[in-house]
């Protein structure tokens, strides 16, 4: 019998490029048929077949309180009954700035925007508006949305496909841009020392997930923020995905370092679109209407968005929160590790807050060329098989995890019990 997600697929190719609206949902890291969704709650969610799915992509991270969690479809109902958009100020862009604030004590100044994408491309224009600088640093692996200064090499759909460089972006976009590897210090302070006073700006991941999950050493953070320090450069912690989703306040709260700016996304929409840059107040003085650097979109600080963003920034600051999910996903890793470890299959798995990293490798990598020597065919036939047994990883082994509040201990039984099966057929 045909599936119609099969059916779907097809017939979604005819009008959109790749049948997606986003690369990566294309299944082509991981072959197959996309799943077209028609509905999700809590951890779960439904495709065309009406074939239930335990998800661990979560939207790629928003879903951290679950899927359709009735507070906040009822501040989304509330807030779309009283008009979808006006284009001009309103009380609860001010409440989400200042519960940003509260939360991220380095944003001192936020500006709301649509995609993280808009948030990091803004991030670096501020940057070099305020520095008067060009060249800008990024880490080979990270990936920081599709603005064309950063798609050098970039991490996530790239990677995955094996691209190293987008078509169609200039060369003379990119030739500022200059490509380090992750937690390599010494080149860090190579590249400073031969051209430290021309960066305008270094922009980092500081928990990197789209080269699947790699911490950084807490001695690259701390000698980025040193160096950037001594030259002037602004420090950009690209927390759209680690942001509230690795901790509270996110990967800075972790590591106690303090960027000068931060671009955040993901969580803070709630699944609606809201994404965020801000930080120190004397660099956001520089942003239209105030000063010189221009910036601005439609739907920036959409009321309906934002009504989905702030009550999920209310949830997610319950007591125990962030305990809970941070133990569930620990349960998830140690179980999945025990499974394939009985299987006597190579793997790994780490998890830091409400995300987690699974490596077909026998340690946990921390650079990009680990994680790029890791078994990708046997991620893709162990995808395969999860999916099979109704469980939805991230469809591609350079991609991180989600955990979501609602992802219980039934939930994570049920996943480590199809992993069984699922290392078995690898074995
Ligand atoms: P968006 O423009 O997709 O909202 O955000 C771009 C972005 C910026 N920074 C980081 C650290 C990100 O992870 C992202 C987007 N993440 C990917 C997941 N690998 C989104 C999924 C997709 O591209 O469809």
């Amino acid at each position: 019998m045909t599936s119609n997600n099969d059916t779907l697929f097809a017939r979604a190719q005819l009008t959109t490029p790749g049948g997606v609206n986003s690369p990566v949902r294309a299944f082509r890291s991981v072959g197959g048929t996309p799943r077209f969704i028609t509905r999700a709650e809590g951890p779960y969610f439904w495709d065309a077949d009406d074939r239930r799915y335990i998800d661990y992509i979560g939207s790629w991270g928003p879903a951290i309180v679950g899927h359709a969690h009735p507070t906040v479809v009822k501040a989304v109902q509330d807030a779309a009954a009283r008009g979808l958009s006006f284009g001009a100020p309103t009380q609860g862009e001010i409440e989400i700035a200042e519960e940003i604030c509260k939360l991220v004590p380095s944003i001192e100044q936020v500006r709301l925007v649509s995609s993280g994408t808009e948030a990091t491309m803004s991030a670096l224009r501020l940057a070099r508006g305020a520095t008067g600088r060009d060249k800008i640093v990024k880490f080979e692996g990270c990936y920081h949305g599709h603005a064309d200064s950063l798609l050098v090499k970039a991490g996530s759909g790239l990677l995955t496909f094996g691209n190293p460089t987008s078509a169609g972006v200039p060369e003379d976009f990119v030739k500022h841009t200059l490509v380090l590897d992750y937690n390599n210090t010494q080149q860090l302070e190579d590249a400073f020392k031969d051209m430290g006073d021309q960066i305008a700006c270094v922009i980092v991941e500081p928990v990197a997930g789209n080269m699947n999950l790699v911490r950084a050493t807490p001695e690259f953070l701390q000698t980025m923020r040193r160096l950037c320090t001594q030259y002037g450069t602004v420090l950009i912690f690209d927390e759209v995905m680690c942001g509230f989703r690795v901790a509270l306040g996110g990967a800075q709260a972790l590591y106690g370092i303090k960027p000068d700016i931060t671009a955040l996304g993901k969580v803070i929409g709630g699944g609606l679109p809201v994404a965020a840059f801000g930080g120190r107040a004397d660099l956001m003085g520089h942003m239209a209407p105030l000063g010189p650097v221009y910036q601005a979109g439609t739907l920036s600080g959409n009321p309906v968005a934002v009504a989905a963003g702030m009550s999920t920034l209310k949830l997610i600051q319950e007591p125990g929160f962030y305990t809970n999910l941070t133990a569930q996903t620990s349960k998830l890793v140690n179980g999945l590790s025990q499974a394939a470890k009985e299987a006597g299959v190579t793997f790994c798995g780490d998890a830091i807050g409400g995300m987690f990293g699974l490596y077909f490798a026998a340690t946990v990598p921390g650079s990009y060329a680990a994680v790029m020597a890791s078994n990708k065919d046997l991620f893709n036939r162990f995808f395969h098989a999860m999916l099979d047994a109704g469980v939805y990883l991230a469809p591609s082994a350079f991609e991180a995890g989600f955990v979501s509040a609602q992802h219980d201990d039934a939930v994570i039984a049920a996943t480590i019990e199809a992993a069984r099966g699922a290392f078995a057929q690898l074995a």
